[in-house]
């Protein structure tokens, strides 16, 4: 049958043209020295390659938050080093070499000079005393190591509140509380301090070791229990704040989907407490339209200039692969949803996406709608990047004249081996 869509739909060269997506070599300078990013295997910051020390070992994914404490760190002291990624176990099969290095699997680990460090803790002390402390007090200062057991105290709480199953509504209720009084806690020692993070006008290590799990607080308990941390904490909101001035968190930093989604496998359960309001931002954080909440939940960082751009470089990228995956997941046909998604594409050529893009060929809303809930953030793309293609995925799919409303492969709760990393590396 002829394709309707020939002449209206994008090609992948034009939409590779228009997302002005650099060459191979100009990328991988930018991924070298460039702004943080999820996809960069060496970080030299002006420095010479011979110069690098360190290697560090981290998730594929860039979702594991004891790397991201060391990825913070070695950003924010412009440590040259190289990056090995490993697949976590509920992506996919762990790779041999790394459980030769490392037997337990457990990442993040560090080569230091030579030698391997394992635990997040114990590699922050041995980048400390190798390169100086970050901010002005080491991370086995008492001032530092207090904070440290405030972070664990609200970490406790936080996975009491969300993942203990049958709390009812007065349990719910009681672990609420017991989290915020830790994140008041937090809240006073930022007001007692010099500046905008918990040691003064730079984030410390202090800062960093809060920044992964106060990151996951905030998007789970929006989405399983409907509370926003950042709405109800406006010092930690403010914290937050002056970390999006930074490009060494934004380039880190995940959104509330991705975690939503990828913690219950890691955590062994997070559990929804049923409200309404629960229900209704989950269904936002989920569907969109974004942002879910006012004022944005996610994010105070605007809208980079090229998050249109950057969404459709990193599709056009992997477009085979996500292709065959969509299709392959939904029962879709391939050619019908390679169709459909350059059409999604399209939708972001202009500044604002028609309110109603033409329809797609029938029956690939599912394969769009698979995509759209499995865009990882900051692995595939930037938070701001990932919104406005899930939007257009989202619209795109809405006008199947099959049936828009079709829903794609739901999301495993077990385990998201959905999101295995080894086709696209197999593809590269
Ligand atoms: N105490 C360790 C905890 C590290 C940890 O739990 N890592 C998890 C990822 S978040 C891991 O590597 N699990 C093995 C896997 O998922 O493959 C540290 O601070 O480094």
């Amino acid at each position: 049958m002829p394709d309707a869509h020939a002449d209206a739909v994008p090609s992948w060269p034009d939409l590779r043209a228009w997302a002005a997506a650099p060459e191979a070599e100009a990328l991988e300078a930018l991924r070298r020295d460039g702004p943080t990013n999820a996809q960069a295997t060496l970080r030299l910051f002006g420095c010479r390659e011979a110069e690098v020390r360190v290697t560090l070992y981290r998730d594929h994914h860039a979702w594991c938050p004891y790397c991201q404490k060391i990825w913070l760190w070695l950003e924010e002291r412009q440590i040259p080093y190289r990056i090995r990624k490993v697949t976590m176990f509920c992506y996919g099969t762990k790779e041999a070499w790394f459980t030769r290095l490392v037997p337990s699997g457990m990442l993040p680990a560090l080569e230091l000079d030579g030698r391997l460090i394992t635990e997040s803790d114990r590699i922050l002390a041995a980048l400390e005393r190798a390169f100086g402390p970050l901010g002005p007090l080491g991370f086995d200062d008492p001032t530092v190591q207090q904070l440290r057991q405030l972070e664990r105290l609200l970490f406790r709480a936080w996975c009491q509140w969300l993942c203990t199953p049958g709390l009812d509504a007065a349990a719910e209720q009681r672990a609420q509380q017991q989290l915020q009084r830790f994140a008041a806690a937090m809240e006073q020692a930022l007001v007692a301090a010099p500046g905008a993070f918990l040691l003064g006008e730079q984030p410390a290590t202090a800062d960093l070791v809060f920044v992964p799990y106060l990151e996951r607080m905030n998007a789970s308990l929006a989405y399983y229990k409907g509370f926003v941390l950042r709405h109800q904490h406006s010092g930690i909101d403010r914290w937050f704040q002056a970390l999006e001035q930074r490009p060494t968190y934004l380039g880190t930093q995940s959104d509330v989907h991705t975690h939503a989604h990828d913690l219950p496998p890691q955590m062994g359960g997070c559990y929804a407490s049923g409200s309404p309001v629960q229900q209704e931002l989950a269904a936002r954080i989920d569907r969109g339209p974004w942002p879910v909440a006012t004022p944005d939940p996610e994010t105070s960082a605007p809208m980079a200039a090229d998050a249109r751009q950057q969404a459709v470089a990193r599709v056009v990228r992997h477009a085979p692969t996500l292709v065959a995956r969509m299709a392959a997941a939904s029962g879709g046909e391939p050619a019908a949803v390679d169709t459909a998604l350059r059409l999604a594409l399209m939708s972001l050529m202009t500044a604002e996406p028609p309110a109603l893009p033409p329809a797609p060929p029938a029956g690939t809303a599912p394969g769009l709608r698979y995509l759209r809930d499995r865009i990882s953030v900051p692995r595939d793309m930037g938070l701001h990047a990932a919104r406005v293609l899930r939007q257009v995925l989202e619209t795109t799919a809405a006008c199947d004249p099959r049936d828009g409303a079709a829903a794609g492969p739901s999301l495993p709760m077990q385990h998201r081996r959905d999101q295995d990393p080894a086709p696209f590396i197999r593809a590269a």
